[in-house]
């Protein structure tokens, strides 16, 4: 093993955030809807959004710390309810913003990879039936084209779809999220409308330019114990892996610029339940395995489109593993390198502490501690010192 790793000059060092985590008042979309209506017997979510981290309005004291810190990207993503208020409308003041936004981005040295759908959907697209209405693949096509021709001149890379897999099983199948659905067939159909987005969605936004497109995916790298391993547990290891990844993968090749990973953990398998060591495991109990992000990364070389770490990281409040984690994770970056992965850029997520979802505020995912108590008030965590040294040096040390 290297005692260190070095990155190639063009090496994208990033952080990623998502407009309904960070913006503030996205009201108009059905995350805000079912986040504000309080009904009495949902568990979830624990708190709404409300002012997040008021990014909407503070981007510049943001991107002054992305600069600061060294880094040389930033993946964020434009709310689709604010750009399309109504299925008619499209909001030229809200489009404005976002160009204003994006030039502060790149006037502070950063490239900018631009996420069309994170989660979240306009209340009227929500109310025609959302990800499983038949004209729903339809309708996103059209918005990303205006994407396009709106934002090709300032991002550097659009991704169409967030976490497809996770949003289907999320709000079609676990019913957590909105709009709320426990029904694993409407899951796999929204699954596949997803993919068909993507892949119409790439169509349309290369008819107004070439700017590469991708898609983010989430991938859960699933093992088994090496000591207590079965065939059982590898088998649905292995079937795991394959609907994590190939299932969905293989059908959007050709469609693809390039792969957007985000990696977070590993789940080990022991007669067919999980079991996970408990020594390096993050607030929400994630079980961190850099291993796991090795493996993914050998997995999808075969794809031969150049990948890109679009998020990975870790709820840590006190900041004890966030440095050891990076550290760790860029190694196994490293090493995919070196053994011929065509990976190009890592995101960390997230930039700062933001609304993670149905758990409210308490996890606490960023390089950039939020105060709540003063006024959001941005204070970089120590790890983030460390993250800058490695963006800096374009190396990472071994010990
Ligand atoms: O916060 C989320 C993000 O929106 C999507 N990927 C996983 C993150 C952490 O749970």
């Amino acid at each position: 093993m290297s005692d260190q790793y070095s990155f190639p000059d063009s090496f994208l060092w990033g952080t990623a955030i998502a407009a309904h985590q960070v913006e503030g008042n996205n009201k108009n979309n059905d995350w805000w809807r079912w986040e504000q209506s309080k009904t009495p017997d949902r568990k979830y979510p624990l708190e709404p959004s409300n002012e997040a981290c008021d990014f909407y309005n503070r981007y510049e004291e943001d991107f002054d710390i992305c600069q600061e810190f060294n880094t040389n990207a930033i993946r964020l993503s434009v709310e689709w309810a604010r750009i399309q208020p109504k299925i008619d409308v499209y909001d030229q003041t809200a489009i404005d913003h976002y160009k204003k936004m994006f030039m502060a981005a790149r006037e502070r040295g950063l490239q900018i990879f631009l996420t069309l759908h994170h989660f979240t959907s306009p209340v009227w697209f929500a109310d025609r039936g959302g990800w499983h209405a038949r004209d729903a693949v339809a309708i996103f096509r059209q918005y990303a084209q205006v994407c396009a021709e709106e934002f090709s001149d300032y991002v550097d890379a659009f991704i169409t779809i967030n976490e497809p897999q996770v949003y289907a099983l999320k709000s079609y199948t676990d019913g957590t999220w909105p709009p709320n659905l426990r029904n694993p067939w409407l899951s796999y159909y929204v699954q596949i409308n997803l993919m068909r987005a993507h892949r119409s969605a790439y169509d349309a936004i290369k008819t107004i330019c070439d700017t590469p497109v991708g898609l983010a995916k989430n991938i859960v790298w699933y093992d088994t114990n090496p000591f207590a391993s079965n065939l059982i547990d590898r088998a649905a290891a292995r079937f795991l892996n394959y609907l994590n990844d190939d299932f969905f993968l293989l059908p959007l090749m050709g469609k693809i610029d390039f792969l957007g990973l985000n990696y977070y953990f590993t789940q080990r398998l022991h007669y067919l339940r999980i079991d996970n060591p408990n020594d390096y495991v993050s607030d929400m109990g994630w079980w961190i395995n850099p291993g796991g992000l090795g493996e993914i990364l050998q997995k999808l070389k075969k794809y031969k489109v150049p990948i890109y770490i679009t998020e990975n990281g870790l709820a840590d409040a006190t900041d004890r593993y966030r440095e050891h984690f990076l550290r760790d994770m860029l190694i196994a970056c490293g090493q995919a390198i070196l053994s011929g992965v065509d990976l190009r850029g890592y995101f960390h997520w997230s930039l700062m502490d933001n609304y993670e979802w149905h758990e409210g505020f308490w996890p606490r995912f960023g390089l950039v501690e939020i105060d709540r108590e003063h006024n959001l008030a941005r204070k970089p965590r120590q790890s983030f010192y460390y993250y800058a040294k490695v963006c800096q040096n374009n190396t990472v040390e071994v010990n």
